[in-house]
């Protein structure tokens, strides 16, 4: 068995979810937060069957799409505030960035 865990914007996991029990896989959505933007985001945890993978990937490739973020930077330590404007860069996000991990055992008790 594997655990595909996809990072998905929160646009586009309603979406996600509904191919993924269209499709007959059980998903648990958690609520996360990117670690450089420090906006949420949400995780999506799907155990499946090896050979299923591939269309569990397939399902997330088609239902995320990858946008652009507005990130305002910060002066860095040291740096004069009177001489640092900050300028907004464009950081491309998504989409979806996805871990499949082989799960030792799995159980419902
Ligand atoms: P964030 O960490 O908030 O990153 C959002 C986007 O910012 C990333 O999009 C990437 O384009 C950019 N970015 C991240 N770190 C950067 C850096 N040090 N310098 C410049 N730009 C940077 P994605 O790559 O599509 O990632 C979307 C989200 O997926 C991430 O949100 C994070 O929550 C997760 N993620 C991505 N790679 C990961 C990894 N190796 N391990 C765990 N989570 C990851």
């Amino acid at each position: 068995m594997k655990l595909v865990i996809a990072v998905v914007q929160d646009q586009d996991v309603h979406r996600l979810i509904e191919r993924l029990l269209d499709g007959g896989f059980s998903a648990t959505k958690l609520a996360s937060t990117g670690g450089f933007l420090k906006e949420g985001n949400t995780t999506v945890l799907v155990g499946i069957e090896e050979e299923k993978v591939d269309q569990v990937v397939q399902l997330v490739r088609d239902s995320c799409q990858s946008r652009k973020q507005l990130v305002t930077p910060m002066a860095a330590v040291g740096t004069s505030l009177n001489s640092f404007i900050p300028r907004p860069i464009e950081v491309p996000v998504g989409g979806a960035t996805i871990f499949v991990l082989d799960v030792d055992r799995f159980e419902k008790v």
